[in-house]
């Protein structure tokens, strides 16, 4: 009886630290507006700073292939931060079992998310028990720490951090704009005047914040402005770390720092998010960091709405059945090479793109094009192979892989239309030289 009872005092014990250790994990998301999948030190990127995320994420696993589903809007923030806090494809049109915000307060989570409101829906927002918008990073920063020193010790914490930064008009204090000279940029690898086909979406909002044609000048002063605007948000984020770590709460915390899209800034003329190539709209910066994560790279393909239930299992939370979304947890822990088998991406109805390990195609639907790159030779897509017969039966695969795809994602856009539109387009005459109103 003694014996039985003694086990039953051990299963008790260890079945409440369990419970502890799950309960008191932090979750940080440093979510940065239009962040490029290459424009952090730690992912490599020469020119710009970003001395606090490079520090933060040196310990931690970085998804190069990372991506948004892709969106039906040209302001593709809103339907990825959707993603984001439901966990479901946009595509499939199902509704959230539960949202991210909902599942951790259920958890006994405190939780704020501070940043650029209307964004996503509105309602979403408000399931936060603080739900604000700090106008600039620092403003977020601002209310965030005070969160921190609030609640900290007393719940776990869910911190969702999504300020404006760098989003056009790329905002910075004056001192972050002198550290970068548009003399001293080099261009995009890609870059272009002009992109040489209309792809649907050649004259959308993003895409007149330069006149045409494209020119060193003007990009180059453009990712001036941009390399400024990270630094900012980097030394915000660098704010919220000290916060954590002078409240006792930095060791017991999961980070994760993501892009809730990528942009071109010049490549192949290009300057928005409403495209599909690599360095283009969906290809997003990811890395966790935190108890039990390694410290590396990973190929493994992830759609950045898997953030919900891979943070919901890092932190110890349940993740709620029926979510769309999948789990990164077991490349995490280095049981699986990848969870998701080749990467499917979409935008409107005017594009639709599917890449491997190796090979990527692009197919415009609405100009009967399709682009077919490689990359492991070619990772900024600058040699189309469409054209090419001896690329022809990788054509033929890719496309069926694109269709299979579109099938599992519930996504009925034709890949061929019945009247088909010239692919020649002409830039409009309008010199806008101001960025327009964000
Ligand atoms: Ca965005």
């Amino acid at each position: 009886m003694k014996k039985y009872l003694l086990l039953l005092c051990v299963l008790l014990v260890m079945s409440w630290s369990r419970f502890l250790r799950a309960g008191n994990l932090n979750v940080v998301f440093l979510l940065a507006d239009d962040l490029r999948p290459d424009c952090l030190g730690v992912l490599g990127h020469t020119v710009v700073k970003t001395p606090n995320i490079d520090r933060l994420c040196a310990n931690g696993l970085i998804f190069r292939n990372a991506y948004v589903l892709g969106s039906n809007s040209g302001a593709v923030c809103t339907p990825s931060r959707t993603m984001i806090m439901t966990g479901m494809d946009y595509l499939r049109h199902s509704p959230t079992p539960s949202t991210l915000a909902q599942t951790v307060k259920a958890a006994g989570y405190a939780s704020i998310r501070s940043g650029k409101a209307g964004n996503n829906p509105s309602k979403l927002d408000k399931v936060f028990d603080v739900h604000l918008d700090g106008k600039t990073a620092e403003g977020n920063a601002n209310n965030i720490i005070g969160f921190i020193q609030e609640h900290a010790g007393k719940q776990p914490l869910f911190i969702y951090m999504a300020p404006h930064e760098p989003h056009d008009p790329q905002f910075a204090p004056d001192e972050y704009y002198r550290m970068y000279k548009p003399g001293d940029i080099p261009l995009p690898a890609a870059f272009l005047p002009y992109h040489p086909f209309d792809n649907g979406e050649m004259t959308v909002r993003d895409e007149q914040t330069l006149p045409w044609p494209r020119t060193r000048e003007s990009v180059t002063g453009k990712l001036a402005r941009y390399y400024a605007s990270i630094t900012y948000w980097d030394a915000q984020c660098g704010r919220v770390i000290d916060a954590l770590k002078a409240a006792g709460q930095f060791e017991n915390t999961v980070f994760v720092v993501a892009g809730d899209n990528g942009l071109s800034l010049g490549e192949h003329g290009l300057l928005g998010k409403q495209n599909l190539y690599e360095f283009g709209g969906m290809h997003v910066p990811l890395i966790f960091v935190g108890p039990g994560i390694p410290k590396g790279q990973t190929q493994a393909f992830a759609y950045l709405h898997d953030v919900y239930p891979t943070l919901c299992e890092l932190a110890g939370v349940a993740i709620p059945d029926g979510l769309d979304a999948t789990s990164l947890v077991p490349v995490i822990e280095g049981k699986q090479a990848g969870v998701h088998p080749v990467m499917f991406t979409a935008y409107k109805n005017c594009q639709r793109a599917i890449r491997d390990e190796r090979w990527k195609l692009i197919r415009y639907p609405l100009i009967d094009k399709t682009q077919l790159f490689d990359l492991q030779n070619d990772p900024h897509e600058m040699n189309d192979l469409a054209g090419d017969p001896m690329y022809l039966q990788t054509v033929t695969q890719m496309t069926a892989l694109l269709k299979k795809a579109q099938a599992e994602h519930n996504d009925n856009c034709p890949l061929v239309v019945e009247d088909p539109s010239p692919a020649e387009w002409t830039p409009p005459s309008t010199r806008r030289t101001q960025p327009l109103a964000r």
